[in-house]
């Protein structure tokens, strides 16, 4: 948003700015989460819900997708797990009263943090925005039954499916997620976006092509075992806080840790364990080394260390890549040409780093390496992430204990709605299997991503945009662009829990339906249910609510699926969607027919704990990739070049968010405070800039469009970043970041890399 939020507002942003600290979590940590959870929920619900976070009785952490080891601990929630949880479970509620109170001009003007702050949805509300003036239109409550007929009625007066679009954010269970994708295909389209295209496509891709499954390799179990924990572009302490655990834990064993990251982050630099009383006071250093790189060099980082294992006598494990690669010739190629002089240029690193690097790497023999957006968010980052297990493979590091990739998942359910097929590119098998089990004929064209589904609301070719659960407008790139688009929809429908920038910017139609969340009792005709979930590691579990629904207008996501492909598809569809409501095992047993590793699965999710899926690059060193092996790729090297007098921009997040749900105002472990329009630059850059700490600047977007992208009044503060570098907090920045700016065949938004100036401006 470029203007200032309306009085009343909390974010006037007057950011404080102190040191940051070096150490993640300890007693802070834990006083902090008790007073947002009991701001929230009350004493007794922080009781009820806390206490039941990651139990194998209880829910799944709507948090993030780390996985529960098999020993539990009696809290098995981190800091910012129970800021998820506080603000599902909270006791603030919007009803239609509220929606009386403030026409949709006024939800625009206002911030995502105060709309998120005013509590969770109680009825279905519908806007008819078309034939009234946009200062008074307003939703209105409407019946559900009203609110499928309506969809009914837009989606039957489409030219074609492909006309329409499903979104799903990653906290889709894997039943509704399921039902979502099947019905979209009854439907007739493959319009699946979901938020993994802007997440960890990238890793999809690449670990597709060179392995065979775009998953992860390891489990919690490997991670202990390892010897070497390389953690690449990826905040733990913040975004993964119980992954600490797990490297401190494998640390205790002896392991090293190498992070590669262009700020210093608080959580890999020191952690105070909360879960023991040792760790609580002292806490453990977790970084044996650190890397402090350029934004987008990780791709010649890897392929210099490349070149210097094949330069190793000794160091290649000969016999893994002679029995299970392809490519090793045109690779070594490659890699032998890496160049010094360039490496140091593309990473900002000194020799003796990368070196020291090297030496850890030769004196592993199970090295995990861990990724997040630092590495899936640029145009090369598939190219990166190949680069990655280039090295694995020439350390035969893949298939074996305590080894292998480890792409840290996003949203605690977004591996698994892949995995149900929501997919705009789903697999002829999927599909196959699909049609077998249900009897129709799916669509065999690919369907558009998000950055493609954009442009076609952009351009008229999109009229009905359909979301369960996510906030689209405010997580995808060039806000201004996709707030047009998204206001030429004919209808726009949310599934939500709660209110965001999304029902703000709406099509002539707006529905919102609202649902059931992780932390709630779910109740249908055949009994209580639970849904499951898969975490980053392949492990599916059930999840099972235990809180009184907001309201008792509220409908599960499973439920609301089943009701909109009865609206929708009428009796041309033979699939039994009323007993899908009814009773989730009936499409759990779907699943199990369709869905390969799924094989029985009402008996075995039944199993406390729930059940790991198959891999086989994991679990039998076999590689369903086009050549049958694990492919080595050789492409060239790339990282971002930056005119002169530029800054390369990363956009991340604060310790005090959850993508665009925002907590609070401060980032603890980065010291900052009371506000978020703040932008972190090298003290050297901001003096060639005659920029003093505290003073603010208009952070401007330069791409080929010539297009003048401009996001107002930041605090600048000196930070150690690396050089020529900066960062800034999504989604404030994400009018900076051009649509047409992507990953190359990912297609996923390069939000880590966007090329900016600095204008000094007056004040905020
Ligand atoms: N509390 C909380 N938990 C979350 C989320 C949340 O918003 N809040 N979001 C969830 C989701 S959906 C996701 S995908 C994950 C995100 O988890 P992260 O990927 O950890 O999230 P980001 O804040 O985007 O941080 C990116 C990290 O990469 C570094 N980085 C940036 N550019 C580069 C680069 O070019 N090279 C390298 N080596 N490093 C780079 C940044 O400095 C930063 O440390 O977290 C999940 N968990
Ligand atoms: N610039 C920039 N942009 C980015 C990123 C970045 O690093 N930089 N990161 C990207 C990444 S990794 C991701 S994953 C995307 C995130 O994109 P999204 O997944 O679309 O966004 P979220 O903010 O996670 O969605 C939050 C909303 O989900 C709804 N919600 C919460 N729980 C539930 C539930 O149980 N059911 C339903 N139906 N709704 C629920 C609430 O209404 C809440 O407001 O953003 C991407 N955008
Ligand atoms: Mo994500």
């Amino acid at each position: 948003m470029a203007s200032k939020p309306p009085a009343g507002d909390p974010v006037q942003d007057a950011p404080q700015v102190g040191a940051p600290q070096h150490a993640a979590a300890g007693l802070p940590a834990i006083g902090h989460t008790l007073r947002v959870a009991q701001r929230q929920m009350g004493v007794r619900r922080t009781a009820q819900t806390l206490l039941k976070v990651n139990q194998k009785d209880g829910f799944d952490c709507p948090g993030c997708a780390w996985p529960e080891g098999d020993k539990r601990h009696v809290a098995e929630f981190c800091e910012n797990g129970a800021k998820a949880v506080a603000e599902e479970a909270t006791l603030r509620r919007v009803t239609p009263a509220f929606f009386a109170d403030h026409p949709l001009a006024d939800l625009a003007s206002r911030s995502g943090y105060w709309l998120g702050q005013q509590g969770r949805i109680t009825q279905p509300m519908l806007l008819e925005r078309g034939d009234t003036p946009d200062g008074e239109a307003r939703y209105e409550p409407v019946s559900w039954e009203r609110a499928f007929g309506i969809i009914a009625e837009e989606l039957h007066a489409l030219d074609s499916p492909d006309e329409a679009l499903f979104y799903t954010s990653g906290r889709t269970s894997n039943e509704a997620a399921f039902l979502l994708q099947l019905f979209a295909r009854e439907f007739g389209t493959n319009n699946l976006p979901d938020c993994s295209n802007m997440c960890h496509e990238s890793s999809g891709s690449a670990l597709t092509e060179t392995l065979g499954v775009g998953k992860g390799s390891v489990s919690l179990e490997d991670l202990h075992q390892a010897d070497l924990i390389i953690v690449a572009g990826q905040n733990p302490g913040t975004n993964h806080p119980r992954m600490l655990s797990a490297l401190e834990q494998a640390k205790a064993s002896g392991a090293k840790i190498i992070s590669v990251n262009p700020l210093p982050e608080a959580g890999l630099e020191r952690f105070k364990n909360p879960q023991t009383a040792r760790g609580l006071v002292k806490g453990a250093a977790l970084n044996d080394l650190f890397l402090q790189i350029r934004i987008g060099g990780d791709q010649a980082l890897f392929r210099m260390l490349n070149k210097l294992v094949l330069e190793t006598p000794g160091a290649v494990d000969e016999a893994f890549v002679q029995e299970h690669t392809h490519g090793f010739e045109a690779f070594a190629e490659a890699a032998r040409s890496a160049d010094w002089a360039e490496t140091l240029a593309a990473t900002g690193l000194d020799r003796s780093g990368i070196e020291r690097a090297l030496e850890m790497i030769l004196a592993s023999r199970r090295t995990v390496v861990c990724w997040a957006m630092g590495l899936t968010q640029h145009k090369h980052a598939v190219a990166t992430i190949r680069e990655v297990v280039n090295l694995l493979l020439l350390r035969g590091a893949i298939g074996r204990p305590g080894a292998g990739v480890c792409p840290v998942r996003g949203h605690s359910n977004v591996q698994g709605d892949r995995t149900m097929g929501i997919f705009e590119r789903p697999a002829p098998a999927f599909l196959d299997a699909l049609e077998k089990e249900f009897g129709f004929a799916p669509p065999r064209r690919h369907g558009l991503d998000v950055v493609r589904s954009i442009r076609a609301l952009r351009d008229g070719e999109a009229k009905v945009f359909f979301a369960m659960g996510g906030n689209f407008v405010a997580a995808t790139p060039d806000t201004e662009v996709t707030e047009a688009a998204m206001r030429r929809a004919r209808l726009t429908v949310q599934v939500s829990t709660k209110l965001n920038r999304s029902h703000a910017v709406t099509g002539a139609r707006a529905l919102i339906l609202p649902t059931l969340g992780r932390t709630d009792k779910d109740v249908q005709a055949a009994g209580r249910q639970f849904v499951t979930v898969e975490d980053s590691m392949g492990m599916v579990h059930a999840s099972r609510g235990n809180l009184t629904p907001a309201s008792p207008h509220l409908l599960s996501e499973p439920a609301i699926v089943a009701r909109m492909a009865r609206a929708v598809l009428g009796d041309s569809s033979a699939t039994p969607w009323e007993e899908f409501e009814r009773d989730y095992a009936v499409i759990r047993d779907r699943i199990s027919r369709v869905v390969p590793g799924f094989e029985d699965f009402n008996a075995r999710i039944a199993r406390p704990g729930g059940f790991t899926l198959p891999h086989a690059p994991r679990d039998e060193r076999r590689f369903p990739t086009a050549t049958g092996k694990a492919n080595f790729t050789a492409a060239a090297v790339e990282y971002p070049r930056v005119p002169e007098g530029r800054l390369l921009l990363q956009t991340l997040r604060s310790h005090d968010q959850y993508n665009t749900t925002v907590y609070g105002l401060d980032d603890r472990y980065r010291g900052i405070r009371s506000g978020r329009r703040v932008v972190l630059v090298h003290p050297e850059d901001a003096a060639e800039r005659g920029l003093a700490d505290g003073a603010y600047a208009d952070l401007v977007s330069e791409w080929r469009d010539g297009a003048e992208r401009r996001a107002p009044g930041f605090r600048v503060v000196h930070y150690p970043t690396a050089r020529g570098c900066a960062a800034a907090y999504y989604p404030e920045t994400n009018v900076l970041v051009p649509l047409d700016s992507t990953a190359d065949t990912s297609n996923t938004p390069a939000s880590k890399s966007v090329v900016i100036r600095l204008e000094q401006s007056a004040s905020a």
